[in-house]
């Protein structure tokens, strides 16, 4: 049989919540999507894709794939529900919102993320839906907020280097960033480099995969990222490897900082942070004599009290020695800046729909609380009914025990759109069918790189799937919305999501991306700040300092007697936060929940290898196998991944024992910033 007839490519992106946004090409044979890869011609893709989303397809036709709408039968969180039809199911909660919004429409909360990054089917049709309906808004601070905002407030742009620029660099500090799990292609742009004799310095209190192949290893104490980069400033200050010219130029408040600086000896910073003073001063001397040397910043180093400090204090770094004078120097921690003003954000979302009203924010991070507060003049009304799309709040948020507490209330109207019965979704009064990346419109942008792209969709969508504009413009016919920005179609809007004199639209059609044009060096000759310099004293926020941990020995001791182990629970290599964990193939490799711990510290338990572990603190229980491995320093467990509850043990996961308190700047989780006690269960 020839089949080449009906086989074709379609150009299409990775829609995870992953820096890399890997251009694909999906092969479809007879109407179904047969293979995904990288593509060959897309340079940062350059035709790999990792483990996880070559089994895309897999995901996508998996027989637990939810494809007609539910509607809730069971108690809440117990996932039992039968079939409607798409017009059953449209009518009820549209009548359901419609009565609570005539009373009080921030009763009414959105509650999205990254589990699709796309332009179109995140905040396109739902903002607008959600704009015109005056629900409460969102503060979307789960991932990233604080190390954005603290980089704003420092670069007045969230953006910095362009990742390819890694691989002439000479030196390359990769920093809260396990890069081979969670940025695959910025590692092959390192390994690049590493061949052509620069050298890798990981900077991460666990011994990762990526810090195993690294020159060094510096495993700091979580949280003590700020003390360490005062540090690294004053022997670049003693030593003086400064650039006094770049620092003349191009950086406002330098004296203040560098008056902080001097307050941080190694021998102190040495102390906070659990290193030697060796260890401390052979960074700096590699830093402040290396050229061009490149800081990999990542987010994973930010999840901490002073996570927005932090931040700030590393990004002054290149900007005392010049590193930013060369492509190949500065920093990167998100490129997602440069996309700003190249989107058309006003048309797609339509803010001038909430026609002057200014309803409260909900911060996302602070779920479990929210939902469970009784309305008051500080907080407005009790919130009545839900959105969920594109995120599973009962796994992800912290402090989960209150998280799905809140979502189990019989008087929340909890309405879910999702591909799979996740932890979230079982809590529905009705999930509605989404359609996957395969299935849909959608366009691009990127934080760890600098191109647009743009997502066709391979095949029809699968049962009754309907991508989450669809949905959101069906209910806006239900609930009466006639403005005709609610009959923009699919591809429309992703056409139409970029501007067309900022971005080539006719290479993201051939190609399917676009690369932004963007300064080879972009902070060579300044910042775009309002004196076109780097700020050290911000408004509001005064001169960057090391903030300790709310949870450590430093800030609390009567806690930190109690519950002695700080722990940090980062990405595992084959989930993407809760996604993929229903997968079988990809579960299978990463096993079970696992807490790792140093040999010493299950030594002092009685815990060995594989016992099963009871892992708590005032806020709740985890169960989990237990991972004996120097992987863990001696003083740091590691719970690997963000199970589905439903999949772990005894129902729980590691969000069991986080916490709702919020980072120093941007509002953001402090997940690793959480002091536990183990014992054998
Ligand atoms: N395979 C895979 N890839 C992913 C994800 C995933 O779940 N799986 N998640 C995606 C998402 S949403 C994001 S935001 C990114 C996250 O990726 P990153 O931004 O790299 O952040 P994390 O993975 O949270 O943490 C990275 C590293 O920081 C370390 N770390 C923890 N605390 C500290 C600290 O206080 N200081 C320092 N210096 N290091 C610390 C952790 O041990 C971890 O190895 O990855 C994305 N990519
Ligand atoms: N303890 C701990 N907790 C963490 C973290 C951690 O490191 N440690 N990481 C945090 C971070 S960085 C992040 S970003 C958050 C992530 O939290 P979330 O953004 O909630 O990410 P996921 O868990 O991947 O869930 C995304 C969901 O969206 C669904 N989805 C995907 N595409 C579509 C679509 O097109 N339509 C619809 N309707 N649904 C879709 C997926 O099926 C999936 O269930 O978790 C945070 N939680
Ligand atoms: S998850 Fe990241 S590395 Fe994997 S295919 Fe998607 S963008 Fe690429
Ligand atoms: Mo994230």
């Amino acid at each position: 049989m020839n089949t080449a007839a009906s086989t074709r490519v379609v150009h299409a992106v990775c829609p995870h919540d992953c820096p890399d946004t890997c251009a694909m090409l999906v092969t479809v044979e007879n109407g179904r999507a047969v293979r995904v890869q990288g593509d060959p011609e897309h340079p940062t893709t350059n035709g790999a894709l990792c483990t996880k989303v070559s089994r895309y397809p897999e995901r996508s036709y998996h027989a637990e794939r939810v494809l007609t709408p539910l509607k809730r039968i069971g108690a809440k969180g117990r996932g039992e529900f039968v079939p409607v039809s798409w017009d059953e199911a449209l009518e009820d909660i549209a009548t359901r919102l419609k009565t609570i919004a005539a009373r009080e429409p921030e009763a009414i909360l959105p509650y999205s993320y990254a589990g699709t990054m796309g332009l179109v089917q995140g905040e396109s049709m739902a903002a607008r839906f959600f704009n015109r309906l005056g629900a409460s808004r969102l503060d979307r601070t789960i991932c990233a907020s604080a190390g954005s905002e603290a980089l704003l407030a420092t670069y007045g742009i969230k953006a910095g280097m362009h990742v390819e620029h890694f691989a002439e660099s000479r030196l390359i500090l990769i920093w809260g960033s396990n890069s081979i799990t969670s940025n695959l292609h910025f590692w092959t742009i390192a390994q690049a480099a590493k061949r052509q004799g620069a050298k890798l310095i990981c900077i991460d209190p666990r011994r990762t995969e990526t810090a195993e192949k690294c020159h060094e290893h510096l495993a700091l104490r979580p949280g003590s990222d700020g003390a360490l980069a005062l540090a690294l400033m004053h022997e670049l200050i003693a030593h003086d490897w400064l650039d006094p010219d770049y620092l003349e130029r191009y950086v406002d408040g330098w004296p203040a900082l560098r008056d902080r600086a001097l307050q941080w000896p190694p021998e102190r910073a040495a102390a906070v942070c659990g290193l030697t003073v060796e260890q401390i001063r052979s960074l700096a001397r590699d830093y402040g004599t290396t050229k061009p040397a490149a800081i990999r910043l990542n987010y994973g180093m930010q999840r901490v009290r002073g996570g927005g400090n932090a931040v700030r204090l590393i990004a002054l770094l290149p900007c005392l020695t010049g590193a930013w004078r060369h492509r190949s120097g500065g920093l990167l921690l998100s490129a997602s800046g440069w996309f700003a003003g190249r989107r058309d954000d006003a048309w797609l979302q339509r803010p001038d729909l909430l026609a002057g009203r200014q309803p409260r924010t909900i911060n996302m991070s602070t779920i479990g609380d929210d939902l469970l507060r009784e309305a008051s003049p500080a907080f407005g009304p009790r919130i009545e009914a839900v959105v969920v799309y594109n995120s599973n709040p009962v796994a992800v948020a912290p402090e989960s025990r209150k998280v799905a507490a809140g979502f189990a209330r019989e008087d929340l109207f909890t309405v879910v759109l999702e591909h799979f019965l996740t932890d979230t979704a079982d809590h529905a009064d009705y999930v509605l069918p989404a359609t996957t990346q395969l299935e849909h419109w959608d366009a691009h942008t990127a934080y760890g790189h600098t191109y647009a792209l743009l997502n066709k969709p391979a095949i029809e969508p699968l049962g009754q799937a309907r991508s989450n504009a669809a949905i959101f413009r069906a209910l806006a016919a239900r609930m009466g919305f006639d403005d005709p920005c609610f009959a923009d179609d699919d591809e429309t809007l992703a056409r139409r999501a970029f501007r067309a004199d900022r971005v080539d639209l006719d290479s993201l059609e051939r190609r399917g991306w676009a690369k932004l044009d963007v300064a080879e060096a972009p902070f060579a000759h300044g910042f775009p700040t309002p004196s076109g310099k780097a700020i050290v004293d911000a408004p509001g926020l005064g001169v960057p300092d090391h903030v300790p941990n709310y949870e450590c020995a430093e800030a609390t001791p009567e806690l930190a007697g109690r519950y002695p182990l700080a722990m940090i629970s980062p990405p595992a290599r084959h989930f993407l936060n809760s996604t993929f964990v229903n997968v079988k193939s990809l579960r299978a490799v990463e096993g079970e929940p696992l807490l790792e711990i140093h040999p010493e510290d299950a030594a002092a338990r009685g815990i060995t290898d594989g016992a099963e572990l009871r892992v708590f603190n005032d806020r709740g229980e985890y169960r989990c196998a237990a991972a004996v491995s120097t992987r863990a320093r001696p003083g740091v467990v590691v719970g690997l991944g963000v199970w589905w509850r439903k999949l772990g043990r005894d129902g729980t996961n590691v969000n069991e024992l986080t916490h709702q308190r919020l980072t120093d700047i941007g509002r953001a989780p402090s997940f690793y910033d959480c002091l536990v006690e183990v014992a054998a269960a």
